[in-house]
């Protein structure tokens, strides 16, 4: 059995097919930081990869927030972080899951992503955000 445990922080969001437990956490630390401490609740980086999942989002997020999506190993080979899956960036995955020209790792130190109210954005790993963990996402 899953539990979606609100002692952690975490609570049940669902949207069109997709249900999911997550949390965001309004303490600011490096994306790593964020990783380790999605970890130590039993979860991960949350993965805003489907419109549902996004949906979750807006209403519940108000500025820069780590989600678990990285190029740290390979530059422009992104991975999603629960399950190490590729993101491949074709024109329309860039504009429907993207801010508007990005990602654009600027000033070449741009490898891992927040989350904004304009959608994503890659930017550099040690600055300091918000972050929202998930425990598991499931298909209804
Ligand atoms: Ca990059
Ligand atoms: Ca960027």
């Amino acid at each position: 059995m899953v539990v979606c445990d609100a002692s952690k922080g975490l609570q049940i969001f669902t949207s069109g097919k997709s249900m999911s437990c997550l949390g965001w956490f309004n303490n600011y630390v490096t994306y790593f930081e964020a990783e380790d401490a999605c970890r130590s609740k039993g979860g991960y980086l949350m993965t805003p990869k489907t419109m549902d999942k996004v949906a979750m989002l807006l209403p519940l997020v108000t500025e820069r927030a780590w989600v678990g999506l990285d190029d740290t190993k390979q530059e422009g080979v992104y991975i999603w972080k629960d399950d190490n899956s590729t993101l491949t960036l074709t024109a329309d995955v860039k504009s429907t899951f993207f801010a508007s020209g990005e990602p654009n790792n600027n000033g070449d130190r741009e490898d891992c992503n927040v989350y904004t109210p304009t959608l994503l954005n890659d930017v550099p790993c040690w600055f300091n955000y918000t972050y929202l963990c998930e425990i598991f996402t499931v298909d209804l």
